[in-house]
């Protein structure tokens, strides 16, 4: 039993997965883990995707890697991806969304290449995290939340430490 629970931040790259998870594990205490950072320094790759600029993850690895640590519970677990990781780990599922033309600004301002940020802001429009996230994980634990301006990030924040501080109450041993 976990007497701190495991939440999934996702999202589509650029949508404000780090600077949640970043906020939430300062105000929190859970620890943020950056699947991205993970997967680069445990090497659970099969080397580097140069069209896509990006990891070509070995899932399994990926989990037998982080699985004792996230057993214990306490993780912000912070990637563009969230089916992965198996429901039993898995207490709450955060999917941020952003306008699309946010969403442009945001990548062209971390100088994507073309096809990069053109198939990011399809998979913005087109859901496809979120379907993800719901097709993976039971529909209670699945939140959509709007993290276009700081405001909605703020309210997006205090919202999760609510949610922590109740899922705290509820499973005290
Ligand atoms: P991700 O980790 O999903 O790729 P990020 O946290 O690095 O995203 O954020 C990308 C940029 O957008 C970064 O400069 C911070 C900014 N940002 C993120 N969420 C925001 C929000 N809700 N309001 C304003 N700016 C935001």
């Amino acid at each position: 039993m976990r007497t701190q629970p495991n939440i999934i931040v996702t999202g589509t790259p650029g949508v404000g997965k780090t600077t949640h998870c970043e906020t939430l594990a300062q105000n929190t205490g859970l620890k943020h883990m950056a699947i991205n950072d993970v997967v680069k320094s445990r090497e659970c790759h099969d080397g580097w995707d140069k069209e896509f600029g990006c990891w070509i993850v070995d899932e399994d690895k990926l989990l037998d890697v982080i699985e004792d640590e996230v057993k214990q519970g306490g993780y912000i677990i912070d990637w563009h991806a969230c089916e992965v990781f198996p429901k039993s780990w898995i207490d709450l599922v955060v999917v941020l969304r952003v306008d699309s033309t946010v969403l442009y600004d945001r990548l062209k301002a971390r100088n994507y290449a073309e096809n990069k940020l053109q198939e990011n802001l399809d998979s913005e429009i087109m859901e496809v995290l979120l379907q993800e996230a719901r097709d993976a994980y039971d529909e209670e634990i699945v939140v959509e939340l709007r993290s276009d301006t700081a405001e909605e990030m703020e309210n997006n924040i205090e919202r999760i430490e609510s949610w922590i501080t109740n899922w705290k109450k509820n499973n005290a041993a």
